[in-house]
C-alpha cells in the first residue's frame, strides 16, 4: 500500500478546498470566492486500491496581520513539515504578483517534493497555460507540472495517479470508510459561514466567525390527520435544534449581517438549514444570533473556542 499526506498549498481563493471536495466526491470544505475562507487545516481521506492519500486543505498563504491569520499560517507551515508531497495550486487566471512571490519563498527552503497545479483552465485560453508552464517551470523544482480544472475535474484522475509515485509503502492509517478529520459540530458551523460568506462583502468575510452554541436531538409531535382527535395519529418526527452565533466584530457589522427586516440572516439561516437538512437526513431548527465581539480576530479565546469545536 502506498500511504502518505498530501499538503494542499496555494495562495488563498486558488481552488484548493474545491480540489479536495472533487477529488473525495463529497464536500468536507466549505468554498467561496472570497478570499482566506479556509482558517484551519482539515484532512480529506481518499482510500482507494492503491492505498491511500490524506490531503491536508489548508489556509491561503498570506501575510498575517492577526492572531488569527498567524494560526492560519502555523496551520500551513505545520502541514509543511508533515508532508509527503506538496501540491501547490495557482489560478491560472490571476497575473504573478507579490503574493506568488511569497509563496515561492516559503517553498524555497523545503526538501519535500513539489507538483504545481495550475488551476482554472476551463476558463483560460490554452497559450496562456502554457505562458505560466513556461514562467514558473524554473521557480522551483517541480516534479511534475498538471494543468487542472478542480471545478470540473478535468486532470484530476492524472493527478490522483502521479501522487501514488511520491507516497512510501506503508499501512493504512484511517478505517476505508473514514472521510475526514472534523467533527460534525465543525461541519455545521463551517456550512453558516459558508452562507454568510455568499451573502457579504468587503471586510465581512475576514471579521466573521461561527459558533455552535448547542446541537440537540428533539421529537416533534405531528398530527398526521387533523380531523383526527385520535392520539394514535400523532406521529412523532425526530428533529435536530441547533442554536449557532454569528460573531462580528462592531454593531455596524451586525446590523450589516442582521440585514434590513433581517432578510439577510433569514436567508443565510434558510440555506444553511436546508444543507444541514441533507447531511443529517432529518428535520433541523436553526437558530441563529449575531453577536459583536470586539477584536475577536486576536483573543485566543475565541480562536480557541472556534477552532475547537
Ligand atoms: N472556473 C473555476 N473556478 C474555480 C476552480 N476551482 C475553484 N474555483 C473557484 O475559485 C474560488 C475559490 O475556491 P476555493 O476552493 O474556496 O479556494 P481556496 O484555495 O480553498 O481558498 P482559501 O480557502 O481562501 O485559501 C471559488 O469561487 C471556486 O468556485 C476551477 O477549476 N475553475
Ligand atoms: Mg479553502
Amino acid at each position: 500500500m502506498k500511504v502518505g499526506y498530501v499538503g494542499l498549498i496555494g495562495r488563498p481563493n486558488v481552488g484548493k478546498s474545491t480540489l479536495l471536495n472533487n477529488i473525495l466526491g463529497q464536500k468536507v470544505a466549505i468554498i467561496s470566492d472570497k478570499p482566506q475562507t479556509t482558517r484551519i487545516s482539515i484532512l480529506g481521506i481518499k482510500t482507494t486500491q492503491k492505498g491511500q492519500i490524506i490531503f491536508v486543505d489548508n489556509p491561503g498563504i498570506h501575510k498575517p496581520l492577526h492572531r488569527l491569520n498567524k494560526r492560519m499560517m502555523n496551520f500551513v507551515h505545520s502541514s509543511l513539515e508533515t508532508s509527503d508531497l506538496v501540491n501547490l495550486l495557482i489560478d491560472a487566471t490571476q497575473k504573478f504578483g507579490h503574493g506568488d512571490q511569497f509563496v515561492i519563498d516559503t517553498l524555497k527552503n523545503i526538501s519535500t517534493p513539489i507538483i504545481l497545479l495550475i488551476n482554472k483552465v476551463d476558463i483560460v485560453k490554452k497559450e496562456n497555460v502554457l505562458l505560466i508552464i513556461d514562467q514558473y517551470k524554473d521557480l522551483l523544482d517541480f516534479k511534475e507540472i498538471i494543468p487542472i480544472s478542480a471545478l470540473k475535474g478535468t486532470n484530476i484522475d492524472v493527478l490522483e495517479e502521479k501522487i501514488y509515485d511520491f507516497l512510501p509503502d506503508a499501512e493504512k492509517i484511517y478505517a476505508d470508510d473514514e472521510i475526514s478529520d472534523q467533527s460534525q459540530r465543525f461541519l455545521l458551523s463551517e456550512i453558516i459561514r459558508e452562507k454568510l460568506l455568499s451573502h457579504v462583502r468587503k471586510e465581512l468575510p475576514f471579521v466573521t466567525a461561527v459558533y455552535i452554541d448547542m446541537i440537540e436531538d428533539r421529537v416533534k409531535h405531528k398530527r398526521s390527520d387533523a380531523s383526527s382527535p385520535d392520539s394514535a395519529s400523532v406521529k412523532e418526527e425526530k428533529m435536530k435544534y441547533i442554536r449557532a452565533s454569528i460573531f462580528v466584530e462592531r454593531d455596524t457589522h451586525r446590523k450589516i449581517v442582521i440585514g434590513k427586516h433581517a432578510h439577510l440572516i433569514k436567508a443565510i439561516g434558510t440555506q444553511a438549514r436546508q444543507e444541514m437538512e441533507q447531511i443529517l437526513g432529518m428535520k433541523v431548527f436553526l437558530d441563529l444570533a449575531v453577536k459583536v465581539k470586539a477584536k475577536w480576530r486576536d483573543s485566543p479565546d475565541v480562536l480557541d473556542l472556534i477552532e475547537g469545536q
